[in-house]
Parts: structure tokens; sequence; C-alpha cells
């Protein structure tokens, strides 16, 4: 049996589920696995005999002002790939978890290689401070292989970082078992929503490149001309600022802040449209989240974006900070059922097919099997 350690960070993010959902997947494929992070996933929710879990424990001695998370998830590293025999580590992202896995493979007593998955965050990091720019190249650089989640992110890696390394583009993908249009209408009543009205949706993270400003500002366009709800899920260091926009547009009734939602599912099942206004988004899982949901994705033209939705096809692009052709794409989309339909299906084709899981973690295991036989 091959056994894969995979690290990420466990917290809620699009980076996290894909690890986890990797995990589970590759568990049902004869892969024993281990997971090595700071706390349990937050969809590392089933039992299996082939799925451990290591927790890396940060010291907290008292010289240490800054608990060195780096080292202590190296030294975890280190001890699961002797003691569990790993053949790969898979790493998301390469700063820092790549720089762990290489100082690991380093102390480690076998070979073990590293696979890293670029998520993007690598390179917003790199925009706020530029002395990280070699450490991250050396991560990607000295890693066995490397993957991105979209074209976008492997041009925008190489032209910031100047890496020679090849970096094969790996899509995200969803879990299609959970990630499936429910019959979950009831649920609009316990939200207060009319079955007549119209439901718009925001997953994220609430950080400022979400621009959140922007989909209450969308939505306040769409609310003028027909009944409609829109459902804010999640919680970040921006949600103050969506309520205070809110209330200042008179919008409490119509706005919803859920905070942050375990039944994601749940909640696209009684959603139309999926909007995401982000100034950068490698790839925006939750988009793809959406339309196996039957929800229409509308968004920015940034980032790994257009790889996901076809413009006209299978959702809307719209310019950063276009709120007005947002909310007319989104009004055209409400008053034409069978334009709406059309859209639908083109959207779940596609998620069935480009990001199928199945595609997806044949990929994966096809670059696996390929290091373990070097
Ligand atoms: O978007 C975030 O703030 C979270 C971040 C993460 O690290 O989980 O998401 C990144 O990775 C996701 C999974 O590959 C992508 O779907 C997101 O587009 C990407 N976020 C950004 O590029 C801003």
């Amino acid at each position: 049996m091959k056994k894969i350690g995979i690290t990420c960070y466990p917290s809620v993010g699009g980076s996290g589920i894909i690890a986890t959902e990797l995990g589970k997947l590759l568990a049902t494929r004869g892969f024993e696995v281990h997971f090595i992070t700071s706390s349990l996933p937050f969809r590392l929710d089933c039992i299996n005999p082939e799925i451990y879990y290591h927790e890396v424990e940060i010291s907290h001695y008292p010289v240490f002002q800054h608990p060195p998370y780096d080292l202590a998830l190296a030294a975890k590293m280190a001890e699961v790939i002797d003691r569990e025999k790993l053949d790969i580590l898979h790493v998301h992202y390469a700063m820092p978890h790549a720089i762990s896995a290489i100082l690991a493979r380093d102390i480690a007593k076998r070979d073990v290689k590293i696979v890293t998955t670029l998520h993007g965050t690598d390179i917003t990091v790199l925009g706020h401070d530029k002395t990280f720019k070699s450490m991250i190249a050396y991560g990607i650089e000295q890693s066995d292989a490397v993957t991105a989640v979209s074209k976008q992110l492997v041009e925008q890696t190489k032209a910031q970082l100047e890496v020679e390394k090849h970096i094969e583009v790996i899509y995200n993908f969803v879990n299609e078992e959970e990630y499936v249009r429910k019959n979950r209408e009831f649920i609009k009543k316990d939200y207060q929503i009319q079955p007549d009205e119209k439901v718009f949706i925001h997953i994220s993270n609430f950080r400022k490149v979400k621009r959140i400003e922007d989909v209450i500002q969308t939505f306040a366009l769409v609310q003028k001309q027909l009944k409609a709800k829109l459902i804010l899920v999640g919680d970040g260091p921006e949600t103050q600022t969506a309520f205070e926009l809110v209330k200042t547009l008179g919008l409490t009734e119509e706005v919803l802040f859920l905070g942050r939602q375990k039944n994601i599912s749940d909640l696209l099942s009684i959603s139309d449209i999926k909007l995401l206004m982000s100034q950068k988004e490698s790839f925006g899982l939750v988009l793809l989240e959406a339309m196996s949901c039957g929800v229409i994705p509308i968004a920015t033209n940034v980032g790994g974006i257009p790889e996901v939705i076809q413009h006209g096809e299978t959702g809307f692009l719209v310019e950063l900070g276009d709120i007005e052709a947002a909310a007319n794409y989104a009004i055209r989309l409400l008053e034409d059922s069978d334009l709406f339909q059309s859209f639908v299906e083109r959207g779940l084709e596609r998620a069935n097919t480009l990001f199928s899981s199945e595609k997806i973690i044949n990929h994966y295991i096809t670059l696996y099997e390929q290091l373990m036989s070097e």
C-alpha cells in the first residue's frame, strides 16, 4: 500500500478543503493517508481506517517569542516519514509548507518525494512582502513536483518568481456526492425567505481581496427591480464594513449574515445566483461548488476565474468593480427561465467533466506514481 502525508492549513479555506477531500478520496483508492496539520482539518469528518491524523505540537517555551510553527511541522513531518514509511509528502502552499517538507526530507532517514500545490496565496504574500521571494522560489525548485490550481497561477508564479521548475496545472474539484442540488426549499422558511424571492449567495473569508462591498452594491441594484435576498456566508476582517454598508443602504431585512456555516451545499441548494467580485482569485473553488449545485456564478474577470466560468455559457464575467454589469446579468438570467436553465445545465456538465473529481484524482495519482517510479 502506498503511503502519503498531506499538510495544509486546516482552518476554513479552499486549499484546506481541496487537501482534505483529496486525502479522503485517495483513501478510497488504495492509499494510506496521513494528515500532518496543526489541528484537525475542518472537513475531515469521516471515519476511515486508512486515514490518520498527526497533530503538530507547537512549543510555547517562554524563550520563543514567536512559537516556531514551521520547525515544529518539519520535526513532525520527519517523524511521520520515518515511522509510517511515507512514500509521498504532499503539501499545500510553498510557504511555509514546502520549506518545512524540504527540511523534513533532509532530517528523515527515508527517501520521500515532495509534491507542492500552489493555491495562489504564496503569490499574494509576495505582493505584501518581497523578502519571501527567494524562499518561495526555493520551496518550488526543491520540490520533486509542483502543481498549481490554474494556468493563470502558473503564469503568474513564473513571471513573479522566475522559477524554472515545471508546474503542472491540476484544477480543483468538489465532492460530487455532497455538492449536488438537493430539495431544500423548506429551509427558505427558516430564514424568512418567501418562495417567490430570488436568492443570491456569497461565500468567503471576508478578506479585503473579496470586495464584499461590490457584492452588496450589486445586490442593492438587483433588488430595486426584483424581490430577492442575499445570503452572506463566512466571517473575516471585512464583516463589520459589510454590516455598516447594509445598514446604510437600508437592506438589513434583505441581507442575511449567516457567519461560518458547515451546510454549504444546503445553502447553495436554495440559491439562484452566486456572486464573487474578488480582486484576486487563483481559481475560486466556491464557483465550482455553486455550479455543481445548480447555482449560476457571476464573478470578476480576474486570475483563474475565466478558466472556471465560460462567459455567457455557464456564468458571466465582469470587470473588477463593475457592479452595474453584474446586476444587469443577474436580472437577465432571473427574468428568463429558459436562459437560466440552459446556464445551469451547461454549468453542471462542465463541473462533471472538466472538473470531475475522478479525473482530478487520477491526475494526482499519475503524478505520484511517476515520482515513486523514479
Ligand atoms: O481565498 C482565500 O482567501 C483562501 C485561499 C486558500 O488558501 O484556501 O484560497 C485560494 O485557494 C483556493 C483553492 O485552490 C482557490 O479556490 C482560491 O481562489 C484561492 N484564493 C485566492 O487566490 C485569493
